[in-house]
């Protein structure tokens, strides 16, 4: 490993000789004094050097005296260097990775993803986005959850058989999982509490800014609930630790994608759903994303909350392992959550009990049998459970408030695009 000092810590080595390494961000060459500036994971270091240059996003080492410079980045730049390429670039990257304003469209961007994301802008999203797993993981392993990992190659579809991505397994008819949520429901009747990171498949017929083709489910299930409400309980905990863990781990990203990172209420306002159906004087079974725009809006002005959870869909707009609401006939205890005027996670209470699931699959005109290995979980003894699943690139998103969700994941799969 090459013994370096990254350009973040250059401040406290002044005076010193180091060494650091990364890429070529800028050259520029004036009439006195040439300036490097060296890109490396933590940020920006200037190094002050001789004519002849290297080229940009060359890879190099350069090892020099660091020295106070108040207008370089971090206040202090290496002089006196002794530069060493390690390798050169083959070719030119498509567009100036370090003009600070990104001068190319979404589809150049997206085609050539390896090397634009390098630029500090483009990189912002990704690691908000990977902070906030992080933060997932602590919150949830705090809470006593197991984290688990289950198969993206299955037998039947979980959540409408409208968008699952069929494929060849074997010269048998596979699927590739639209979400853990047969397997994370098993998994309570192992560990009680279990989640889940990982990538779901939907064959997403439309072209829109919120839809890919796949995407990155952060999921969670808890056994023991008295209903829904507990599961909204332990995902505002995860929000909040979440969001604690962008600011803690990625206050640069923060700054660079210009994010407001919203607060979490005590407790996040929540309305049913035919409440908010008389709020926005519809009688369709279903929101739409003008209507969740809308109720957003209203929570931020009645309640000053930029969360709200909508419980008690209708039954038939929801899964087939949706625990009805038993209060209400036709209602659901599933909720979502809408966060800044969009769907950011979707959960509730499951049935736990086998006969439950082979009515409501017959209810559904669904046949047991695709479902057998599933139900096994049910046919010995599942306690009362629940939970639910967030789009992370959703959230970063809505996060760092980019246009479109591309913007927030490094390779993104969508109608069109299956490479790079
Ligand atoms: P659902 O299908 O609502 O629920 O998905 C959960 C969350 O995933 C995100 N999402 C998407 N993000 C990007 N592109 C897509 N095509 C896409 N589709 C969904 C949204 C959504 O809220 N099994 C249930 C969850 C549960 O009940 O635990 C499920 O998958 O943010």
């Amino acid at each position: 490993m090459i013994s370096r000092v990254m350009s973040a810590e250059l401040a406290e080595h002044a005076g010193q000789r180091v060494t650091i390494a990364g890429w070529v961000h800028r050259r520029r060459q004036l009439k006195s004094v040439s300036f490097l500036v060296v890109r490396d994971r933590t940020g920006l270091a200037q190094v002050v050097a001789a004519s002849d240059l290297p080229g940009e996003e060359s890879v190099v080492e350069v090892t020099g005296t660091v020295t106070a410079s108040p207008r370089a980045p971090g206040g202090v730049e290496l002089v006196e260097p002794e530069i060493e390429v390690l390798t050169e670039p083959y070719a030119a990257p498509p567009f100036d990775l370090y003009r600070p304003v990104v001068s190319a469209g979404l589809p150049t961007i997206l085609d050539h993803a390896p090397v634009a994301l390098r630029h500090p802008l483009l990189s912002a999203p990704l690691e908000i986005s990977a902070a906030s797993v992080t933060g997932f993981r602590e919150t949830l392993d705090g809470l006593g959850f197991t984290e688990i990992h289950t198969p993206k190659i299955v037998a039947s579809a979980t959540e409408s058989g409208a968008n699952v991505f069929g494929i060849d397994y074997f010269g048998r008819r596979a699927y590739l999982a639209q979400s853990p949520q047969f397997y994370k429901q098993a998994m309570v009747g192992v560990f009680e509490r279990v989640y889940e990171v990982g990538p779901v498949f939907r064959a997403e017929p439309h072209d829109t800014v919120r839809h890919l083709a796949q995407y990155t489910s952060l999921d969670a299930e808890l056994g023991f609930v008295r209903d829904h409400r507990d599961v909204m309980a332990v995902l505002r905990e995860v929000v909040a630790g979440m969001l604690e863990s962008v600011r803690r781990r990625a206050p640069s990203a923060v700054e660079r994608a210009g994010a407001i990172l919203p607060e979490v209420p005590a407790e996040i306002p929540a309305i049913h759903f035919t409440e908010a159906q008389e709020l926005t004087g519809s009688d369709e079974p279903d929101l739409s994303p003008a209507q969740e725009r809308w109720l957003c809006e209203w929570a931020a002005k009645e309640h000053g909350s930029e969360f709200l959870f909508v419980t008690g869909y209708p039954m038939s707009k929801r899964p087939f392992y949706t625990h009805p609401d038993p209060a209400r006939p036709g209602y659901s205890n599933g909720f979502d959550l809408l966060f800044r005027g969009l769907e950011l996670v979707t959960g509730g209470q499951r049935l736990h009990r086998y006969p439950d699931y082979v009515a409501a699959l017959a209810a559904r005109g669904e046949a047991v049998e695709p479902y057998e290995g599933y139900l096994q979980a049910f046919r010995y003894g599942m306690p009362p459970h629940g939970g639910f699943a967030l789009g992370l690139e959703r959230w970063t998103a809505q996060l760092t408030g980019a246009a479109n969700i591309r913007q927030t994941t490094a390779f993104p799969r969508d109608l069109h695009r299956l490479s790079p």
